[in-house]
């Protein structure tokens, strides 16, 4: 895959890890967005921050949709646009655990056709551009072992604001738990669809996601060949938010009995 943009990406991928390394160091200063568990720290603003210079500098004509709104003007105003997550997995970030990723997607014309996420903690590289395959640190990857719910671990997070999804996701998640090997919750979309796409997890299902959290998972899972739809078997638009059903093909028609 040569492509300059796409190398371009991985860098400045890389670089956001290392500096979301370093600036743990210091101390925080914490910031709650939505709710008292949605949060925001100066490190997700400053890697945003980083991020949004390093692609206008190089590409001043390209459009930006991020987390934390750094990029003032509409991306729909743009046919190329970047869609970052400085930091997915705050709250797992604050909390000093390891389970997290900065996640760059770019979409033109609003399809997805290159994804990246970076896991600087293991120093995993995981991307995939359109039509060219997904990789993890250079080595090709390809979801082509089958299983059933049985044989299935499963990863979720279950928050979720509206009553009568989070009843209906909890039959889901109670069915899931009682079949499955088990259910986890480990609290970083992005970087659990990519564990989907190397066997290390078979599902992850979110009633909520925003476009940030898996645009990029989403283009190296379906290039793994893995699955990605909302809870109603819908197709999902890279640029909106929506549900989120990730899994390995071999276990998408039985996991559809659950919702
Ligand atoms: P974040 O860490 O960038 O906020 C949590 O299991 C996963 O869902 C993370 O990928 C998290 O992204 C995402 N998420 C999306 N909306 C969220 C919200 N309102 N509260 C907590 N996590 C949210
Ligand atoms: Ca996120």
């Amino acid at each position: 895959m040569k492509n300059e943009m796409y190398d371009f990406a991985l860098e400045i991928a890389k670089i956001a890890g290392k500096m979301s390394i370093d600036l743990r160091k210091e101390p925080l200063k914490l910031e709650t967005k939505r709710s008292h568990a949605d949060l925001v720290t100066f490190i997700d603003k400053e890697v945003e921050q980083f991020l949004v210079n390093k692609i206008l500098e190089r590409y001043p004509q390209h459009g930006i949709l991020g987390e934390e709104g750094t990029f003032k003007e509409s991306y729909k105003n743009f046919e190329t646009v970047w869609i970052i997550d400085p930091i997915d997995g705050t709250t797992n970030f604050v909390h000093q655990q390891q389970h997290y990723a900065i996640s760059i997607a770019i979409a033109k014309n609003g399809i997805g056709i290159f994804g990246v996420v970076y896991d600087p903690i293991k120093d995993e590289l995981f991307y995939a551009g359109k039509d060219d395959g997904a990789y993890l640190n250079g080595n090709k990857i390809i979801l082509d072992d089958k299983k059933t719910i049985r044989e299935s671990v499963i990863s979720t997070c279950m928050f979720w604001e509206d009553p009568n999804t989070k009843e209906n996701l909890s039959k889901t998640i109670i069915g899931l738990a009682r079949d499955s090997r088990g259910i986890r919750m480990m609290s970083s979309a992005a970087l659990d669809m990519c564990y989907v796409a190397i066997g290390r997890l078979d599902a992850y299902i979110n009633p909520r996601l925003q476009a940030w959290d898996f645009s990029a998972a989403k283009i190296i899972l379906e290039e793994a060949e893995g699955f990605v739809r909302d809870h109603k078997a819908n197709i999902i638009n890279t640029m909106e938010g929506s549900s989120m059903i990730a899994c390995n093909p071999s276990i998408y028609e039985e996991l559809l009995n659950y919702f």
